[in-house]
């Protein structure tokens, strides 16, 4: 393939409430769409990250300049583009992995409609149709946490996810096993947010069987990670600390984590996804899909993912109508607990032409 257009396309969409982290509070998806035009047709892709550093260190505006100035020069270089041939081309520009992953998204997805190949298919997907967990933010009261999480689970979720920070750890958690019982798979997740000096309070949490504690300490520290893994008995799963397979393989040797949360973005994209997947499960270690309150854009390629064999544990790939009201794609619908793993060539879905013109706040050429 050809580069020969590239368009940015920012949008932002109401979330249906908002959604706090030990990092912050977001109430409105605010990010861009790429699409790529090539000589043998169009991809499109979502970017991950927020228009502020408080996730990971790339934030919209930063990502367009990247795209625009470093990534595009080198992609339309190549004398014969794919997906493949992406990440050793934009190798020496160090780090901005959720803005590579991006445009290889894009181009991953015209590469694939090209050649008619489904995105699941591409990357060796046993399922077509994938459990679905819910993230549930920190909230004002244990009340409202409550009625949140049986709101969830009346909707068919089959895990629950619970934001925690300091101040809102042990007592949650205690809540939601009280009011629903040993049986619910249930999970928490940092943010970062903890020290090494916090292990022993942490070590309250093992009393309630949990699946997993998620990045509970700074994102650069696996050594810590491992410190803290020894005295928990609950698994260690790293997200922010993760950003590819060998890294992964690091963290594994080290006891750093016992379940890996793969963000396709975060790694640089779903080539590096699918090699992240293949070293956890190789050591025996879960693996589940993580989200970034994708649109159906982000989410579509992140179902395609999680229909691989090691994906045992259920994602945060929720459904659309868990955050918004209305989505820029036709909506992923909960069937049973259950997402359908889009199964049309490339990332087996496009805007919708209408949602999109209303969610527009700006339209940019990138590369022509
Ligand atoms: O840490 O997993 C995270 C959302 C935004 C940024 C980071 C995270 C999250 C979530 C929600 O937990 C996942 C989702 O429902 O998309
Ligand atoms: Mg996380």
């Amino acid at each position: 393939m050809r580069l020969e257009h590239v368009e940015i396309v920012h949008v932002a969409i109401p979330l249906v409430t908002p959604f706090r982290t030990s990092f912050g509070t977001m109430t409105t998806k605010d990010t861009f769409l790429l699409r790529v035009v090539t000589d043998t047709g169009e991809g499109w892709s979502e970017f991950a990250a927020d228009p502020e550093p408080l996730y990971c260190s790339e934030f919209v505006a930063g990502a367009e300049i990247v795209l625009r100035d470093f990534l595009l020069p080198r992609a339309a270089a190549l004398p014969r583009l794919t997906a493949a041939r992406l990440a050793p081309a934009v190798a020496g520009v160090k780090g901005h992995l959720l803005a590579k992953a991006t445009l290889e998204t894009a181009v991953l997805d015209a590469e694939l409609r090209t050649y008619g190949i489904p995105l699941a298919t591409y990357l060796g997907a046993v399922r077509d149709r994938v459990p679905a967990g819910v993230s549930v933010g920190i909230k004002d009261s244990l009340p409202a946490l409550l009625d949140d999480v049986e709101r969830y689970l009346a909707e068919g979720y089959v895990r629950i996810k619970l934001k925690i920070e300091p101040g809102w750890d042990v007592e949650p958690v205690r809540a939601v096993r009280e009011r629903f019982g040993e049986a619910l798979p249930l999970q928490v997740d940092a943010n970062t947010a903890y020290t090494l000096a916090d292990a022993e309070h942490l070590r309250r949490l093992d009393d309630f069987g949990l699946l997993l504690i998620e990045e509970p300490l700074a994102e650069d520290n696996l050594y810590a990670h491992a410190r803290l893994q020894q005295r928990l008995t609950t698994p260690v799963c790293l997200d922010e600390s993760l950003h590819d397979a060998a890294g992964t393989a690091s963290a594994i040797a080290m006891d750093a984590c016992r379940v890996v949360n793969v963000k396709p973005a975060r790694v640089g994209g779903y080539l590096e996804a699918r090699r992240v997947h293949d070293v956890a499960r190789a050591h025996g270690l879960p693996v589940w899909c993580g989200g970034m309150l994708e649109t159906g854009i982000g989410r579509a390629p992140n179902l395609a993912l999680a229909a691989l064999p090691g994906f045992t544990l259920p994602g945060d790939t929720s459904a659309s109508d868990r955050y918004f009201a209305e989505d820029i794609t036709e909506p992923f619908v909960l069937q049973d607990g259950h997402l359908p793993v889009p199964s049309t060539p490339g990332i087996g879905i496009e805007p919708l032409p209408d949602a999109l013109r209303r969610f527009t706040r700006a339209r940019r050429d990138l590369w022509r």
